[in-house]
């Protein structure tokens, strides 16, 4: 039974908005209560469905008035459990995904208007319809919300060429936890008139206020992409193939990516017919590279084996396939963008986002390993990800290869149980070694619940202090994604 607060602020809202903003039926909400890998299970008594800002703005005054907390969801596919209520049940989900309108486009500017519950893909394809790029890209686009990309200021495979969401987004719209709507729309390049707001609410996780509509800064779409695997023996030689790719391809290097044997062997194993064309390729670590080229595919593949020539003299490189088409240049960031699913169909993994200067990037590897090896002897490190803008996904499995249980349940519940059991020593060593060189213990997924701790832990008072004082100042209340980023 929530407690009489959640319960006055229902009635009152149905009073106001009537029945349609919000469902309680727990069938028809569970979906919105766990994240998708179901490793945060919350509670709420409702989930609340507002249909434009001014709703939301209503939303969020009876909150504040009744005390309640309301935690804002766009596609709910981040990693670390920043979407999904806690488990008090006191808590209430903000769903943004009928917020669906496309406000305005200006071509001659590049930009679009966009409502926060507007999907990743959509947006894409919105973009491509002006004969334009929208370049931020992720596995999840196609439920991933605009919203949700800027409140957490995802990163994913363009960083490298075109920032991360917080670099495309020119302006903003947002609901205070006041209730009341700040309207930052703007679609300017240069706009110097003091505090950055904008800056300030992308990448807060919905904990200074709720995201409701986005200026995104669009680019010329270039005439072609092209992709091509190469097989490195190790990470210097992964590291020295992308100074030479870029110093050869400058901005057209649009896309490097680390993909390491351990994390191709479970798309194999998880989707044979995807992993077909690195068949040949034997047990071996793969970067994949994209080209883009405003003039056409025949230029990207030239640029594409020119690189590849040289860095098989330089004995950076092992083997290498140029996609021979761009449907196989596609099958190539397929086999990518399965290594996160086929990690969760073989279990719980330890999961890890470092960020680290690229120059430190080999020595990290080589000592992680050996620490890790050592305090668990056979352990998986399945590490892959944005290596050309230094950050990866560094993520621990249980040591026993998953072919011993042909019972998935098994497996799964083995994958759990290492997990649970060695979760916090990892993520300490990892991290330990990560700050010591640098580095970031998130560079794209944010903090949630699952890094906040660690966060105040690396950061230090001041830091944590300035970032609680914000906190403080904005949501006085504590209204708004209580319990996530940082505790005040
Ligand atoms: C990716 O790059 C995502 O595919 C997910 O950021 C990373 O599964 C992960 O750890
Ligand atoms: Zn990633």
């Amino acid at each position: 039974m929530p407690s009489a607060s959640v319960q006055e602020f229902l009635h009152d809202l149905l009073q106001q908005l009537g029945p349609a903003c919000l469902k309680t039926d727990p069938s028809l909400i569970s979906g919105h209560l766990v994240d998708w890998r179901g490793r945060y299970q919350g509670r709420a008594s409702a989930v609340l469905f507002p249909d434009s800002t001014q709703q939301v703005a209503q939303m969020v005054r009876l909150a504040s008035k009744h005390r309640v907390g309301l935690v804002p969801q766009g596609g709910n596919t981040g990693l670390t459990g920043a979407s999904v209520p806690d488990d008090s049940g006191e808590q209430l989900v903000l769903s943004l995904s009928r917020l669906q309108a496309i406000r305005a486009v200006d071509q001659a500017n590049k930009t679009m208007t966009l409502e926060a519950g507007v999907t990743l893909a959509k947006a894409q394809e919105q973009a491509e319809a002006l004969g334009l790029l929208f370049p931020l890209t992720l596995p999840s686009r196609g439920s991933a919300t605009i919203g949700g990309n800027l409140a957490t200021n995802c990163g994913g495979t363009a960083v490298l060429r075109y920032g991360n969401a917080r670099a495309l987004c020119l302006g903003l719209e947002v609901v205070t936890a006041s209730g009341d709507i700040w309207s930052g729309l703007r679609g300017l390049r240069k706009d110097n008139t003091g505090y950055d707001l904008r800056d300030l609410f992308i990448g807060s996780e919905g904990t200074l206020g709720v995201i409701t509509a986005a200026v995104l800064a669009l680019s010329p779409r270039p005439a072609a992409l092209m992709t091509a695997l190469a097989k490195v023996s190790s990470v210097e030689s992964a590291v020295g193939l992308l100074g030479l790719a870029q110093s050869k391809a400058a901005a057209q290097l649009t896309g490097f990516e680390l993909m390491t044997w351990s994390s191709l062997d479970l798309v194999s194993q998880y989707f044979p017919a995807l992993a077909q064309p690195i068949k040949g390729m034997g047990s071996a670590d793969l970067v994949l590279l994209e080209i883009s080229s405003p003039s056409g595919e025949a230029e990207a593949v030239a640029l594409l084996e020119d690189i590849l020539s040289r860095a098989l003299e330089a004995k950076l490189v092992e083997d290498a396939l140029v996609a021979q088409s761009i449907q196989q240049a596609q099958t190539f960031w397929d086999i990518r963008d399965h290594i996160t699913l086929a990690s969760s169909e073989d279990g719980h993994q330890i999961k890890h986002d470092i960020g680290l200067p690229i120059s430190c990037i080999p020595e990290f590897m080589t000592a992680m390993r050996q620490e890790l090896q050592d305090l668990l002897p056979g352990v998986r490190i399945i590490n892959f990800g944005h290596i050309g803008d230094g950050n990866l996904h560094y993520n621990v499995a249980c040591p026993v290869r998953p072919e011993s249980w042909a019972d998935r349940g098994q497996r799964q519940k083995a994958c759990a149980d290492f997990m649970h059991a060695h979760e916090d020593e990892i993520h300490r060593r990892v991290h330990d070694r990560v700050v010591s060189l640098g580095g970031s213990i998130s560079a794209e997924h944010g903090l949630g619940v699952m890094r906040r701790d660690e966060a105040a832990y690396y950061k230090g008072p001041v830091e944590i202090g300035l970032m609680r004082a914000i906190k403080i100042s904005l949501d006085p209340l504590n209204i708004l994604n209580p319990g996530k980023v940082v505790l005040v």
